[in-house]
């Protein structure tokens, strides 16, 4: 027996408790120990039923992902043949769902001949989310179970579902609210003696075949890219069109495919890698927080205004600061006609909106931020500006309250230098629009405490974000990096290629929007400033002058309607326009180049080499702890395809010594804005990864 299994019995009833923390998965371990235990029952005279439960909180979160890429012991059953047998058993097995049943879990719970849950159990097939389907007959007993719909919705979208509902689709027998074990075991007696109930027997039948391509149909504009949505909807119209069996192979034959495919192992390295960022040197359970009971952003603009949605979207009062009592108005009235506009596509009711806009309050007084746990100053890049208000808060705010910087790009550590309490100063970076993008880089400055960091750790995980530890540095983590490879794609509009192109490219490996559509929205003149002011840092670098000639034609992007593309009215996707293109052909003339063709292979290939390249230069210097933490930063805050599973792990996929070879390549073209990392010149020496490394 292995202790990630304990067996107790009570009666004619044995009970199986799997005890296998923190998520009860069915590893290796767990899978045995079930298997071998199933098979002592169906011989054991004494014992008239069995129940599988789980310890703790949770039931089962499903396989252990962990061993996916491990050679299976051969003592080891396959989970859907442990699954079978425990279906197949002549005496009656009960499956208590005393928490959360995922994935495995849940399959493990329909092989079972009866289901009861906890009041507060929550069943799930969420192997979607992981670029797979339920590979251990979930496709085949869910919609034996629930319907075509239902297991569609379930399997499909991969949200669990409570007990409650769970209890009305059919899905489970009972719900069980006092003390869950002794409830199970009564009810274990009431059904002994009643025979099995096999799902896989039940038959099925379809009233509406349209439904799969209806499906198909729905998941179209949230599937790019992605091959698991679609092959769920087959395995479960399979389920419809064939015996049971066949439709266990099939689905076997696809779960194996998907789970060894590139797509899948990315959305896995995603998986652990958001469980990672949480992890920080020097944090745990114990470190002191203070708790966020009320804020502050000072700065009434378009993103001061989203981060304070973010507090009051939290139940947290905030107050908003502006120099004029126009610019808080103003501030305030965009806020409300951002929710309105909620209310009206029905996400939240009018109610919802009248509790959130009593927590936001304006001021100009900074005396009235005296008492708030923390204040995150949101205004124009400016160091002085900033360093001024610094110096406020300072004066007003209550001594253990922390002075937070949502600047994207400037030196948190000299702001700090202007306040007596650089132990409280960080830098909390939202991206826009704020209260949207789930993306925020916590930035640690050479002075922040632990008790700081861990408060604004918590703070991301209260306002729903996935908050990023990163260190000081040009652009932090993700502007960084994205400055760098919006450079490369600029600089190869000026030898020959042209933005639509670019983005064409860009857009088909399964970004949103390719860099100069992203440059239209984010701001031509916004790209321009930042620009001057990276001329301090390098000026002595190629520079980009198309990107200089387009700022001084007056088009700003999307808001004049014209930047790099033309906007029509009302639309927000932009078409080529023939006068930048003119603009395109005299700065490539000026600057001396013969314009040249760019296959699409190449400009990704140069796009990337400059993302990843830059990205193991910020490892280098420490400000990001992890290639993984990289990765969370591009999939949630620019849209990297989660199935690509982010730059340093694509990087791993393409192989480091081929990158590195390019990055040498490239470097001639551009200089030291491709200067060969030499962390990436020896892991890619080392046979070493990007993906996996850390700086501890
Ligand atoms: C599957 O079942 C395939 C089958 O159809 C077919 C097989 C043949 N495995 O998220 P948390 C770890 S695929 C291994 O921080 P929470 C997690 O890494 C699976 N480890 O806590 C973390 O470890 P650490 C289908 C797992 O309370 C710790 O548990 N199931 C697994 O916020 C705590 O996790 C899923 O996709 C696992 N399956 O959320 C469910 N699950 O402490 C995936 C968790 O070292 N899991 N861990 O960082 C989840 O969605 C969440 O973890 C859960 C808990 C909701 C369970």
């Amino acid at each position: 027996m292995t202790e990630v299994i304990k067996f107790d019995k009570e009666d004619r009833i044995g009970l199986i408790t799997i005890d296998n923390p923190p998520a009860n998965a069915l590893s290796f371990a767990v899978v045995k120990g079930i298997a071998n235990t199933v098979a002592n029952f169906v011989e054991d005279t004494e014992l008239s039923a069995l129940i599988i439960s789980g310890a703790g909180k949770m039931f089962v979160a499903g396989a252990d992902i962990r061993e996916f890429n491990m050679a299976r012991p051969k003592d080891v059953p396959e989970l859907h043949n442990l699954i079978n047998s425990i279906e197949e058993s002549p005496k009656p097995i009960i499956a208590a769902l005393n928490g959360l049943a995922l994935g495995g879990g849940l399959e493990l719970a329909m092989g079972c001949h009866f289901r009861v849950a906890h009041e507060k159990a929550l069943l799930g097939q969420p192997e979607v989310k992981l670029g797979i389907i339920p590979g251990a007959g979930g496709t085949q007993r869910l919609p034996r179970l629930v319907g075509a719909e239902m297991a569609l919705k379930m399997i499909v979208g991969g949200e669990p579902i409570a007990a409650k509902e769970a209890l009305g689709v059919g899905l489970v027998d009972e719900i069980l609210t006092e003390d869950f074990i002794s409830d199970s075991i009564a009810f274990a007696k009431k059904v002994m003696s009643g025979g099995t109930r096999p799902t896989g027997k039940i038959k099925l039948e379809i009233t509406d075949s349209t439904i799969f391509d209806k499906w198909r149909d729905k998941i179209k504009p949230k599937s790019r890219g992605l091959d698991a949505p679609y092959e769920c909807v087959s395995c479960v119209e399979a389920a419809f069109n064939n015996s049971f069996e066949k439709g266990l192979e099939l689905e076997r034959k696809i779960f194996v495919n998907l789970r060894d495919g590139e797509k899948s192992k990315a959305m896995r390295h995603m998986f652990f890698a958001e469980r990672e960022i949480n992890k920080v040197p020097g944090l745990s359970r114990n470190t002191e927080t203070l708790d966020i009971n009320s804020a502050a952003v000072v700065g009434a603009g378009t993103m001061g205004g989203g981060i304070a949605m973010n507090f009051a979207n939290a139940s947290i009062p905030v107050k908003i600061l502006d120099i004029t009592k126009d610019a808080v108005e103003t501030g305030i009235e965009i806020i409300r006609k951002n929710y309105n506009r909620s209310v009206a596509s029905g996400r939240f009711t009018q109610e919802t909106v009248e509790k959130r806009m009593e927590l936001i309050t304006g001021t100009t007084d900074y005396q009235d931020l005296s008492q708030v746990d923390i204040v995150i100053e949101a205004v124009f890049e400016d160091m002085e500006l900033k360093k001024g208000i610094f110096l406020e808060l300072e004066k007003v705010c209550k001594s253990e309250a922390i002075l937070a910087s949502n600047t994207s790009s400037l030196d948190i550590n000299e702001i700090a230098t202007v306040t007596n309490r650089p132990d409280k100063v960080c830098g909390t970076h939202f991206f826009s629009p704020a209260n949207v993008m789930k993306l925020m880089e916590n930035v640690r400055a050479k002075d922040t405490s632990i008790e700081t960091v861990a408060t604004i750790m918590r703070l991301s995980k209260t306002l729903k974000k996935t908050g990023v530890l990163v260190g000081v540095g040009d652009g932090f983590v993700g502007n960084r990096m994205m400055h760098v490879a919006a450079r490369v794609a600029e600089f190869m509009v000026e030898e020959g290629a042209l933005p639509w192109q670019i983005d064409e490219v860009i857009y088909n490996f399964g970004f949103p929007m390719g860099p100069f559509a992203m440059n239209d929205l984010a701001g031509v003149d916004v790209r321009y400033s930042i620009r001057q002011e990276q001329k301090k840092l390098y000026g002595d670098r190629r520079q980009s002058i198309i990107l200089e000639n387009l700022y001084q034609t007056g088009r700003f992007g999307q808001k004049t309607n014209g930047g790099w593309y033309t906007y029509d009215k009302g639309e927000r996707k932009g078409r080529p326009e023939p006068e930048v293109e003119t603009l395109i052909v005299e700065t490539s003339k000026k600057l001396g180049f013969k314009r040249r063709k760019f296959s699409d292979q190449e400009i990704l290939d140069r796009y990337l080499a400059a993302l990843i390249n830059t990205g193991a230069h910020v490892l280098e210097e420490g400000l990001a702890m992890r290639g993984s933490d990289i990765d969370v930063i591009w999939n949630y805050g620019y849209g990297f395809p989660r199935y690509r599973g982010g730059p340093m792990f694509y990087a791993d996929q393409v192989g480091l010594d081929k990158i590195y070879k390019s990055v040498c390549n490239y470097n001639t073209d551009y200089g030291d804005w491709l200067r060969p990392s030499i962390l990436l010149e020896r892991l890619a020496s080392e046979g070493g990864s990007l993906g996996k490394y850390s700086i501890d």
